[in-house]
């Protein structure tokens, strides 16, 4: 279950070494997301407690977002991560529990 007013746990801290090579790895990857949306929030949370710098894409801010998204993901439906691969393959990743269970495996 979970909150729809945001988690209260304290963010990761990592060493500056360990920070920049978790940044290099996060520079790969990217949240199509819009403020109001609570599976949003609940994604941008996690990313929050887990000390991650993942570039948001407000898909209702900025039409070129929500066409990427529309014509990457296949569904206008965020949040959804974008993965880029280190052979430049991009997938897509929807639904916020799996959005966080990636980004736990990941950096958690
Ligand atoms: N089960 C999905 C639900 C996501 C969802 O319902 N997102 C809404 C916004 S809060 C959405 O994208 N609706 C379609 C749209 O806005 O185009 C999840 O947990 O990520």
């Amino acid at each position: 279950m979970f909150s729809l007013f945001g988690n209260s746990q304290e963010p990761v801290v990592r060493s500056a070494e360990d920070q920049r090579k978790v940044d290099a790895q996060t520079a790969k990857l990217s949240l199509y997301h819009f403020e109001s949306c609570p599976f949003c929030r609940r994604v941008r949370d996690h990313i929050d407690t887990l000390s991650l710098n993942i570039e948001y894409r407000d898909k209702r801010l900025d039409e070129k977002h929500r066409l990427a998204l529309l014509q990457g993901g296949g569904s206008e439906q965020v949040p959804a991560l974008r993965i880029e691969q280190e052979d430049g393959s991009v997938q897509w990743m929807y639904e916020s529990s799996d959005i966080i269970q990636y980004l736990s495996a990941q950096f958690g």
